[in-house]
């Protein structure tokens, strides 16, 4: 095995309650657009300026015409060997968790029983009238579509900019940050917060990231494997 992935694989046995944290890179290779890559373009929309309750306010038929389009790539994308290892990994760790800011769902697909998806799902949506909450794995919608109680408004069930993560979601996060012996983050660039801030809750635990690009976490890891995730992990699979 060449010394970086015998390194990766040392380093992660020892841990017992690793916490692992992802971001869009995970699902790259998966064929799903990351947020601020050069392919994180719609339509010559940033992605960042459309994930925000604003453009939701001021065209709500434009932003669900961006969901169902990813709703539509997601549908047929399938997990790679990251998604693999890291369910892998933490079926053998049941004291470890994995926290994703993806809300494609791939991390279910691949088999890990509870992800905590802080950032919500493209599969599910939310009345903005009534509140009502659901799946919904429509292909394409009716766009915008509407909630099927009170006729009201639907919007995508994901955490946009300014709003509070769901509670129960980030208590899990908090708390796999505090007691783990290891926290490994892949595939983000760590600049959205509060999850970029989760590392720095496990005071103690080494840091390792998977990653082409340095981040700003790059500084506190101690091993940082400059690659593409799925490419690193498939021979550890
Ligand atoms: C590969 C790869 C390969 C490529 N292998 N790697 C503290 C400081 C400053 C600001 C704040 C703060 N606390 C809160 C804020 C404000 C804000 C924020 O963080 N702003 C910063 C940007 C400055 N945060 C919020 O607003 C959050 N809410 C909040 O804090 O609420 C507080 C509150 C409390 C009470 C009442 C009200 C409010 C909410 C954040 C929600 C983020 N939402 C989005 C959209 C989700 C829905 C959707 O998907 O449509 O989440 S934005 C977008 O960014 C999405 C992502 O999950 C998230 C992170 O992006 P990610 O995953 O890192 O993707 P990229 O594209 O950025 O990076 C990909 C990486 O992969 C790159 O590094 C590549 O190199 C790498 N890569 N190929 C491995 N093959
Ligand atoms: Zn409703």
């Amino acid at each position: 095995m060449d010394p970086d992935r015998k390194r990766f694989s040392r380093l992660t046995a020892a841990a017992l309650r690793p916490l692992v944290i992802t971001g869009a890179g995970v699902s790259a290779e998966s064929g799903v657009p990351t947020f601020r890559g050069v392919d994180g373009l719609w339509r010559s929309h940033r992605a960042e300026t459309l994930a925000t309750p604003g453009a939701f306010a001021a065209d709500p038929g434009l932003v669900w015409e961006w969901y169902d389009w990813r709703r539509s790539r997601v549908a047929t994308a399938r997990p790679n060997p990251a998604h693999r290892w890291i369910t892998g990994y933490l079926a053998e760790r049941p004291s470890g968790l994995l926290v994703t800011q993806n809300v494609d769902g791939l991390h279910r697909l691949s088999g890990l029983p509870d992800p905590v998806e802080i950032h919500g799902s493209l599969w599910t949506v939310r009345c903005t009238v009534c509140g009502a909450e659901a799946e919904d794995r429509r292909i394409p919608l009716p766009i915008p579509p509407r909630c099927a109680g009170c006729g009201g408004l639907l919007r995508p069930g994901v955490v946009w900019f300014g709003e509070p993560l769901p509670a129960a979601a980030l208590e899990r996060a908090v708390t796999a940050a505090a007691v783990a012996d290891l926290v490994l983050v892949v595939g983000t660039s760590a600049v959205v917060y509060p999850v970029a801030g989760l590392p720095a809750l496990a005071r103690d635990a080494p840091l390792v990231e998977i990653n082409p690009e340095p981040t700003p976490l790059s500084p506190a890891a101690m091993f940082a494997v400059r690659a593409r995730a799925g490419e690193f992990l498939a021979p550890l699979c």
